[in-house]
């Protein structure tokens, strides 16, 4: 049915300076239409919802509602890609040199919960087949070093860490209100390092606790709790018909260790060579706070959070498994958990005060950035290096 209306509310033109189509809907105010472009230049709008806009195979921008974006090409075909939580559709548009050429979608915000596409409505995400490993790691440092087998059943990940886009389409449906807006904000980094909760800050705000501009909800959400997390799953859930989740722990470490081989870090072990590593405590981290203990010559070019997906994924695709944010698992905490942990798919302690979290931050040294490190806070905790990304079980 979404696809009928999909393709009634959706059309396309090429022209040179004038719009052909009128189509109008009753809620949206069309944006006037922007200056003619100098040299060979594609136009996209956009209605109504946020979206991924992928040209000739890379990401160049997520697109807000009722924002006209230029995005400038050469003459001949370019090959376009628009996706968001509900659809995903490609084009091949012929751009002639010197011309402007517009791009329509109407993807009203109103019908996308009942409009959810089935393919792919959680973004990207990768099949982990199952299997045993070795969980934890031989180290005196943390409550990873009780080494222990762990079977966990095949399942699906997020390629990527949820994003602020994502996460502001799930606001702007629900009208859901975070831990952090229903009162205190949120924890942020101040100019010296440390951390103080500053009050009005959101998700929508940045890791200093600034507004995000829109040009940055390709970075990971932030300033949500674990209940935050839940209730997106929960709506993705109702939304789509399926089951998202959060991970397990044992699965995340399963996945972030590319099948429970034993590595130390998503990359590998030992230091990232080049930009083959991820958003950690770096060197330029460094150039902003002279104290940080950090992965001292590994220069990742980011003091805060970066885009997701900006570095290489691990054999299973998966993106930003050791820094960028702490990623919320499903799991209550316990120390002593390995001690006694099931072998078949472990789901963590029964209750507890605080949640795991794992992976570490762009915050974060190396000993806490370990794939085997376990983090944990309080399920109403939200900070700015804390974010979640979604699985899913194959049924
Ligand atoms: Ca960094």
């Amino acid at each position: 049915m979404y696809r009928i209306i999909f393709s009634l509310c959706l059309s396309w033109f090429l022209l040179f300076g004038s719009v052909l189509h009128a189509q109008k809907s009753q809620d949206y105010n069309r944006p006037k239409r922007p200056p003619t472009p100098k040299g060979d230049t594609f136009v996209l709008l956009l209605c109504d919802t946020y979206a991924w806009v992928e040209l000739n195979g890379k990401i160049v921008g997520y697109q807000a509602p009722r924002q006209l974006r230029k995005y400038a090409v050469k003459g001949g075909v370019a090959h376009l890609r628009i996706r968001n939580a509900w659809a995903d559709k490609t084009y091949e548009v012929n751009v002639k040199k010197g011309r402007q050429h517009l791009l329509e979608l109407y993807m009203r915000e109103q019908e996308a919960p009942f409009a959810f596409n089935r393919q792919q409505p959680a973004g990207e995400m990768a099949a982990v087949k199952g299997g045993s490993y070795w969980m934890g790691e031989q180290k005196k440092f943390g409550t990873d070093h009780q080494v222990h087998q762990v079977h966990v059943e095949p399942f699906m990940m997020g390629r990527y860490e949820v994003t602020v886009g994502q996460f502001a389409e799930f606001v702007q449906v629900s009208g859901y209100l975070t831990d952090a807006d229903r009162g205190g904000g949120s924890h942020v980094c101040r100019e010296s390092g440390e951390w103080e909760l500053k009050e009005a800050v959101n998700w929508k705000h940045d890791s200093q606790g600034n507004p995000r501009p829109k040009s940055e909800y390709h970075h990971p959400v932030i300033h949500v709790s674990w209940n935050d997390a839940v209730a997106y799953c929960r709506w993705l859930s109702r939304a789509s018909g399926e089951s998202y989740r959060l991970p397990t722990e044992a699965e995340w470490e399963y996945a972030a260790r590319n099948r429970g081989k034993r590595l130390e870090y998503a990359w590998g072990t030992g230091m990232p060579a080049g930009k083959d590593g991820g958003n950690v405590a770096d060197e330029t981290a460094k150039r902003k706070f002279d104290d940080w203990q950090i992965f001292q010559g590994f220069d990742d070019g980011h003091v805060f959070t970066a885009p997701v997906g900006s570095f290489p994924p691990n054999a299973l695709g998966l993106y930003d498994l050791t820094g960028n944010v702490w990623e919320w698992c499903a799991d209550w905490y316990d120390s002593h958990y390995y001690q006694k942990s099931p072998t078949y798919d472990p789901k963590g302690a029964t209750d507890g005060p605080e949640r795991v979290m794992r992976g570490g931050s762009w915050y974060n040294k190396p000993n806490y950035a370990r794939v085997t490190f376990r983090e944990k806070s309080s399920p109403s905790n939200r900070s700015d290096a804390i974010g979640f990304r979604v699985a899913k079980s194959i049924e």
